[in-house]
């Protein structure tokens, strides 16, 4: 494995000044999260900072790595924002050696969510959404919500993001509304 020195230098060196910020916040909220909810608060911080590593990726080495890695072929109609976590872990087990299952599914996880969500699946999809970085209407309460209970936080942040694609014409992911149904819905 890289030591943790070497793993800030290659997330360090993947991303803009802003994004890589953005992963310490949100490793800061996951590590805060972890100790709320009973889990391994190391495993919570790493697994929060490389989150994103991927974001930079370009779109040509996203569609070769789909399709020579056995990633879902549907993924091809798909865009960035759906690959850096599900295709991102391909890039984060090759670059930062990071084989944790557990940290992958959350990676993998993290923009879409999904039916099925483990704690560590929650913190870092929750943790992404309110790191104290994030500034959007509604931020506050999300913060507010999750910190009292981290499924209310899932279900909030779900209906929040449906909302946002609803309104801007967005193509949904299947998994998104399938993982609103299940968290969202009172
Ligand atoms: O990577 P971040 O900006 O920190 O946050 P993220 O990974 O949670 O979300 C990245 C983008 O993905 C965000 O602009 C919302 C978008 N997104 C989330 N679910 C869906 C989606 N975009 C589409 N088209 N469809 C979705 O279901
Ligand atoms: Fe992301
Ligand atoms: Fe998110
Ligand atoms: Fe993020």
């Amino acid at each position: 494995p890289l030591t943790s020195d070497e793993i800030i230098a290659k997330e360090k060196a993947n991303m803009d000044k802003k994004r890589f910020e953005h992963c310490i916040g949100v490793s800061k909220t996951a590590r805060k999260l972890a100790k709320l909810n009973g889990y391994d608060e190391d495993k919570a911080a790493l697994a929060g900072f490389i989150h994103d590593y991927a974001k930079r990726v370009p779109v040509e080495e996203y569609r070769k790595v789909i399709k020579e890695q056995g990633f879902d072929s549907d993924l091809l109609n798909w865009n960035r924002a759906i690959w850096h976590g599900i295709v991102g872990t391909y890039f984060i087990k090759r670059d930062l050696k990071i084989t944790d299952p557990e940290i992958l599914q959350a990676v993998w996880r993290h923009t879409t969510a999904d039916v099925e969500m483990t704690t560590l699946d929650k913190i870092v999809f929750v943790a992404d959404f309110i790191e104290p970085g994030r500034d959007f209407p509604g931020v506050d309460e999300a913060r507010k919500v999750a910190y009292n209970n981290l499924d209310d936080g899932v279900g909030y942040e779900l209906a929040h993001t449906l909302e946002f694609l609803v309104k801007n014409r967005n193509k949904i992911y299947p998994r998104t509304l399938a993982a609103y149904n299940v968290w969202s819905v009172k």
